[in-house]
């Protein structure tokens, strides 16, 4: 098995859940949410109570884990909700390249990543501008390639960006982190250099993550994937190694010192959390939360909840089952839907969505979608919305079903507008504003 750090499956497993991320004596606080009183996990849900709920749950259709039990009442198949809201979908652009993120601007237009490696503006009336110069080349490629983009929190000041990629290294390849200043004329990328390599380099084309998401702490916080393969897949639970994991770093690409595995031996010292799959989506909640959405098998995407030092059970601890069929398995054992040290999701789907982009709506133009969770759906090809109260999900609406479109990632703007874009080799990008 190619770790990094050359040690066992079975040790991996063992230091990553006995060597601080989860500590059995400190459990319950460690693996509960605590920011609000009433956070206490529900108990353990009956097929009886799950009939019992008094809601038409949304997702009516088979599950792929068919004798398998959410671990408390709504983490899974939430009661449909609807907010009626009236909107308009207004096409600002298309003939984007397989865009990968989209980040709105102060001034109303709209930064692009496609996932080829170009990185242009789009105007607030819709011209796409051209390549913006000095972005470093990329590995494009099967899920690889320039994929998300970042403001600096003190963009309208500083005009620094950032931005993850599939770096093309000796070997294989790896998800990296740059950052650039944008030149007064928009034009090119000042000052870039790369801020984080994760490791190891890997050679393939698969789960690279990668979302990046500014906390109200003024960290950067990246997710990562597992890169897929079977001899990849245990080193999510592995503190050597990158893969599989949130990690947060200081805008220069130094670590925090309070970061939870700083000090460990063995450990890498940008580590947030540990035992996640392909985490291609990340967000902040109004309180400060900091909320991932990661693509699971068949019948395993799931929404977490991080907690710093938090394991969050990829590949030992897992809703759904291989794509082939079968339990989930690797050279750690086979997977169970819950296991002792491992957090489980707030909630998961199954069938799955294949999330995209996430957004937490905080704007004004829509007052019925505040504190919604907004998470773009690939193969499910919608946006979902999800009520979330005392950091459980209490309802669940699928918007924009009608266009059949894979949806890559969702923003708010400055103007409270949600702008989306599509996943198609000649995509559009969305504005959704209320209806006129
Ligand atoms: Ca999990």
């Amino acid at each position: 098995m190619r770790t990094s750090l050359g040690v066992t499956a079975a040790s991996i497993f063992a230091s990553a859940l006995l060597g601080g991320c989860s500590p059995s004596s400190g459990e319950s606080a460690k693996t509960t949410p605590v920011r609000t009183a009433s956070a206490q996990p529900a108990p353990r849900e009956t097929p009886r109570q799950a009939a019992a709920q008094p809601c038409e749950p949304l997702e009516t259709r088979d599950a792929q884990g068919a004798d398998q039990r959410p671990a408390f009442a709504a983490q899974t198949r939430a009661c449909r909700v609807r907010s009626d809201v009236a909107f308009d979908v207004q096409v600002v652009a298309s003939g984007l390249a397989k865009p990968w993120a989209v980040e709105p601007l102060p001034d109303g237009s709209v930064l692009v990543s496609e996932k080829r490696g170009r990185l242009r503006i789009v105007s607030a009336t819709g011209q796409i501008g051209g390549p913006i110069a000095g972005v470093p080349a990329v590995d494009a490629g099967g899920q690889g390639g320039l994929l998300d983009v970042a403001l600096s929190p003190d963009f309208a000041r500083d005009r620094t960006i950032f931005w993850s990629y599939t770096e093309p290294r000796e070997g294989g390849n790896g998800t990296s982190v740059a950052r650039g200043v944008l030149s007064t004329d928009r034009t090119r990328l000042e000052q870039v250099r790369v801020i984080l390599r994760t490791r190891p380099t890997y050679d393939n084309n698969l789960h690279f993550g990668s979302r990046l998401a500014f906390g109200p702490d003024g960290k950067l916080y990246v997710t990562t994937g597992d890169r897929s393969a079977r001899e990849t897949r245990p080193q999510a639970q592995d503190p050597g190694s990158h893969l599989g994991k949130t990690l947060r770093i200081n805008p220069d690409g130094s670590v925090p010192r309070d970061n939870p595995l700083v000090g460990r031996a063995g450990a890498l010292p940008e580590i947030w959390s540990v035992g996640h799959r392909n985490i291609q989506a990340a967000a902040f909640d109004p309180q400060g939360g900091f909320w991932t959405i990661e693509h699971g098998t068949r019948g395993g995407d799931e929404v977490n909840l991080i907690q710093p030092g938090g394991n969050y059970g990829w590949p030992v601890a897992a809703y759904g089952v291989e794509y082939r069929g079968g339990p989930i398995t690797s050279a750690l054992g086979t997977a169970q839907t819950q296991r002792p040290g491992t957090e489980q999701p707030v909630y998961y789907w199954d069938p799955v969505i294949a999330p995209s982009g996430a957004q937490f709506y905080t704007g004004d133009a829509f007052p019925a979608w505040r504190n919604s969770l907004f998470v773009g759906g690939l193969a499910s090809m919608r946006l979902v919305r999800l009520v979330i109260q005392n950091d459980r999900v209490t309802g669940e609406e699928h918007l924009l079903t009608d266009r059949r479109k894979r949806i890559r990632d969702v923003r708010q703007g400055p103007d409270g507008a949600l702008y989306v874009v599509t996943d198609e080799d000649s995509a559009e990008l969305w504005r959704i504003a209320p209806r006129r």
